[in-house]
């Protein structure tokens, strides 16, 4: 830990787990089935950096709740998501595992950055926007400010670091912005996180629409579920949209192949794009997609093994989450003490 980083930290709220690694923090909303999306853009870097950071991983249920869904489809969700994690390889021993609701120092932390943050900053949120659709007085309040509980989850925890996907850049900016003005108020108190954003697969797209994001709360046709068996991962990507040019080349220009092939290349084992434009030259969709579709099995093979294991005994995974929030609990609960004393509500 160098010495500027842990000047800006407030003292108290570091005591409790002193860092030897910088903090990596991130979340994911039990909103569905995860998305090959999903994994390439966040869950296979959070397992593979495991070494490399002391890590926070959160299946965010607060957040699911800010769109409408179904109690007992919140409730499989979440236990399928944590599973689904732990069998994508993120190491309960080596990383805390928890669920958003069980650690209610998230939400009250959110209720004190909520009466700090101004509304013009939530009005530029495009997720928001995307989000709420056409009637946007119909949206809920919580899917307003569901940006201010997402700085409370990372700022809680002290976070150096934010991975995720291209489309959550804005957010972590936000969580900045408003650990910023909270010190320059109030005194140094929060680490001002970075988000950390691959060149590679940092946004995958919708198969029917490669204009769109993949989102595991769109169509079923639109995206790979992790846990999609081989004939439905072969079929969604042979109907997959491309386009009628023959050439099988990374070209920004053609979304529809240059999401497959970004795809290919995010699973594969290190290929440079030209070496994979070489391996299809005068090649075909239907060779191209059938490789693809065996490479996107293959990944997956191993993980649906691993979560089938996993699923066949509940106790476990109760007992590997309420360790993970047990592990970070007194983190956020010296960050709000901090916070409560700064701002005059003890
Ligand atoms: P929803 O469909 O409910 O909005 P989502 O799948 O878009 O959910 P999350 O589950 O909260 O969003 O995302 C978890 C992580 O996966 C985030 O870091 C997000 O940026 C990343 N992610 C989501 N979709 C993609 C995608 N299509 N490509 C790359 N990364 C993605
Ligand atoms: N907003 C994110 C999910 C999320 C998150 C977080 C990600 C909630 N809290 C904290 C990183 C850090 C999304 O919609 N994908």
């Amino acid at each position: 830990m160098s010495a500027p980083t842990t000047d800006r930290r407030a003292d108290a709220a570091a005591q409790p787990i002193r860092k030897q690694r910088e903090r990596v923090f991130s979340g994911i909303k039990p909103t569905g089935t995860p998305t090959l999306g999903n994994y390439i853009g966040a869950i296979r870097h959070w397992a593979a950096e495991q070494d490399i950071y002391d890590n926070i991983f959160c299946v965010v249920d607060l957040h699911a709740i800010t769109v409408s869904i179904e109690p007992r489809e919140l409730r499989q969700n979440t236990r399928e998501l944590a599973a689904l994690l732990v069998a994508c390889g993120i190491d309960p021993a080596r990383s805390a595992l928890f669920i958003q609701s069980h650690m209610p120092e998230h939400a009250e932390l959110a209720w004190i950055l909520d009466c700090v943050t101004p509304t013009g900053w939530l009005n530029r949120m495009t997720q928001f926007k995307a989000k709420a659709g056409e009637d946007r007085e119909a949206a809920s309040a919580g899917l307003y400010t569901y940006p201010v509980l997402m700085a409370a989850d990372i700022l809680i925890y002290q976070t150096d670091a934010v991975p995720v996907g291209e489309d959550q850049k804005q957010h972590v900016e936000l969580t900045r912005d408003i650990a910023s003005s909270f010190n320059h108020r109030f005194g140094e108190t929060f680490v001002e996180p970075r988000p950390i954003i691959r060149a590679v697969g940092a946004r995958i797209m919708a198969l029917d629409d490669p204009t769109k994001k993949m989102s595991k709360s769109e169509a079923e046709g639109s995206y790979i579920s992790l846990l999609d068996p081989p004939a439905a991962i072969r079929k969604k990507i042979a109907r997959a949209t491309t386009d009628s040019e023959r050439t099988i080349v990374f070209d920004e220009n053609r979304p529809g192949i240059f999401n497959l092939l970004t795809i290919y290349q995010a699973l594969g084992g290190g290929e440079t794009p030209e070496q994979i434009e070489a391996e299809f030259a005068g090649k075909g969709y239907k060779e191209f997609k059938a490789a693809l579709a065996q490479r996107v099995v293959a990944t997956l093979e191993p993980i649906q093994r691993r979560y089938a294991e996993l699923t066949a005994d509940p106790a476990t995974l109760d007992a590997l989450l309420a360790e993970g929030a047990a592990r970070v609990r007194p983190l956020a609960q010296r960050t709000v003490h901090t916070v409560k004393e700064r701002v005059g509500l003890l």
